[in-house]
């Protein structure tokens, strides 16, 4: 059953696709027609999806959604990773309207959050997705919706540093220059097979992963969620695999990790969160791979990458993609020259459309010129070459996902006991980083007490790995309390056995 369906007009016939529609999907499947029968996704243990399938179904399911939702509607997905959940996102872009992928471990308080601020006309869980297959089959494919390159085809929610997430509007364009671009820059060739096991909820398993792949026409190594056993297996079979720098430091940790696996590889990729020198070093060591390092987020796609052929250099995140622009500036926004540390700003056919019904805090990260402020810091070579050094912004990334430390202390500041609470990042060895919560209080603090008192307003992934009583926070001369100084107070408390 499809929930919380909003009334309004049925939607009535579309007209035919025009040839000059920037709708991304007919960049995405371009090539489907000329290989019907070849694998598109192969999940362990079931049968093959074949590109003809995952073409029909999504083409179908896109004629059943628009009964129920208009081009432009927002359709809001939390469902588990699947072939039909990847048939949905291609259904929403064949049908112009505007996927919504959350989480799956988001809270039904969180979930309440995401529906009053999209507002959509559908929303899709895990029963929806599977009677939206059924009544698929009374249709025929849907017309591919016309729609301009500045169309809205996805809004991702971000976590905001006031602590509500807001959502990035990523348009068609967006995402057919992200895909082309790496497609091309990270030569794929035929018979590449790529091993998928990223959530498809985010920018990196659902833009970067899947619809370089779809371009490329390639078999997709379907699998559930990342563990590592999965991945030994699937790996003999794969040429490229994307991640989070969890992914390799998970796989160098399993003595069961051999060239074996690695026979076919062509290339490895990471993102979403930096890969320590460590991670890339002992990979190399141990593969004789170098990681290709790429940088992006949910309000640009893909910003800068390593090259394939060339120098992968360990710490950098390379070079601008085609057609985008990286410029490093201070606070006012004036330029520094190559060398020089500052707010790394982007320009360019990735860079999104603003955030959903929030046109001030659009405003605010954008300069007048159109450059995207993107809240890293960092420094370019005379090469070009980009380097983050670190976060103007008080993000913190836990296993590629992004944690805001506000959205964090505002729950724990309800609770009986807490005074008040700072939430930092702490390099973690599996994370990366990992949160810990800093909190004023005469009680003994109870990590798990305290968690299962948040669990149903917080994702699980924002839960303290640590709580650490203080009698007071540190503070600046303007009572701001200083993050900088607890980050360095306890950098350590992870890596010296703390971890839970
Ligand atoms: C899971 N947990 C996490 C976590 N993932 N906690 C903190 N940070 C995370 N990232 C929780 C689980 O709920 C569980 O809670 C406990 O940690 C242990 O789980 P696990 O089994 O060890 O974790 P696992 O399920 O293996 O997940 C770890 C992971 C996963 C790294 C494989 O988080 C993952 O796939 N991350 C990728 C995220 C991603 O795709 N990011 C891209 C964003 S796009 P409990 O209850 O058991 O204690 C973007 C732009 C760009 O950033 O450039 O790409």
């Amino acid at each position: 059953m499809i929930l919380s369906e909003q009334p309004g007009p049925v939607f009535v016939l579309q007209s035919r696709a025009m040839p000059e529609s920037d709708n991304v999907f007919l960049t995405l499947s371009a090539s489907f027609a000329d290989h019907p029968e070849r694998c598109c996704l192969r999940c362990p243990g079931a049968a093959d999806w074949s590109y003809a399938q995952i073409d029909t179904l999504s083409g179908r399911m896109a004629s059943a959604l628009l009964q129920r939702a208009r081009p432009g509607d927002r359709v809001l997905v939390q469902t588990q990773k699947s072939p039909e959940g990847v048939a949905l996102y291609l259904a929403c872009l064949r049908a112009g309207l505007v996927l919504v992928p959350l989480n799956t471990a988001y809270t039904d308080a969180e979930l309440a959050y995401f529906r009053e601020d999209a507002q959509p006309a559908l929303e899709v869980n895990d029963a929806a997705l599977q009677q939206l297959c059924l009544e698929a089959c009374h249709y025929d494919c849907a017309e591919t919706a016309q729609v301009s390159g500045d169309a809205v085809a996805a809004i991702l929610y971000t976590s905001g540093t006031t602590g509500k997430p807001k959502g990035a509007m990523l348009s068609h364009g967006n995402l057919a220059s992200n895909a082309v671009s790496l497609h091309t820059l990270w030569r794929f060739e035929k018979g590449d097979v790529l091993l998928h096991a990223l959530p498809i909820f985010h920018v990196h398993g659902l833009f970067v992963a899947l619809n370089t792949a779809f371009i490329n026409g390639s078999t997709i190594l379907f699998l559930p969620a990342f563990s590592v056993e999965a991945v030994l297996q699937a790996l003999p079979e794969a040429s490229v695999m994307m991640g989070v720098p969890t992914f390799y430091t998970r796989l160098l940790a399993s003595d069961a990790f051999s060239a074996s696996h690695y026979a076919h590889m062509r290339l490895f990729i990471s993102g979403s969160a930096p890969l320590t020198e460590q991670t890339f070093t002992s990979f190399e060591r141990r593969t004789g791979h170098r990681i290709l390092e790429r940088y992006g987020m949910s309000e640009t796609g893909m910003i800068s990458s390593n090259p394939v052929t060339g120098d992968r250099l360990p710490g950098s995140v390379g070079f601008a993609l085609p057609d985008v622009q990286i410029r490093i500036s201070d606070q006012e926004g004036a330029t520094l020259p190559p060398g020089e540390i500052g707010l790394v700003e982007v320009t360019g056919p990735n860079v999104f459309q603003g955030y959903w019904r929030k046109p001030d805090k659009t405003r605010a990260e954008f300069r007048q010129d159109g450059f995207f402020i993107t809240g890293d810091l960092g420094y370019l070579g005379d090469d070009g070459r980009l380097t983050l050094v670190g976060r103007e912004k008080d993000l913190i990334i836990s296993g590629g996902l992004n944690i805001y430390p506000k959205e964090v202390e505002q729950c724990l500041d309800t609770l009986p006991g807490i005074e008040e609470s700072a939430v930092i990042g702490v390099p973690h060895s599996d994370f990366g980083e990992a949160i810990i919560a800093v909190c004023v209080s005469d009680d003994v603090l109870d990590q798990n007490a305290l968690n299962d008192a948040i669990a149903s307003r917080l994702a699980r992934f924002k839960h303290p790995r640590a709580y650490i009583q203080q009698d007071a926070l540190p503070r600046n001369t303007m009572g701001k309390v200083q993050k900088s100084a607890l980050r360095e107070r306890y950098r350590d408390w992870f890596l010296d056995g703390n971890a839970v």
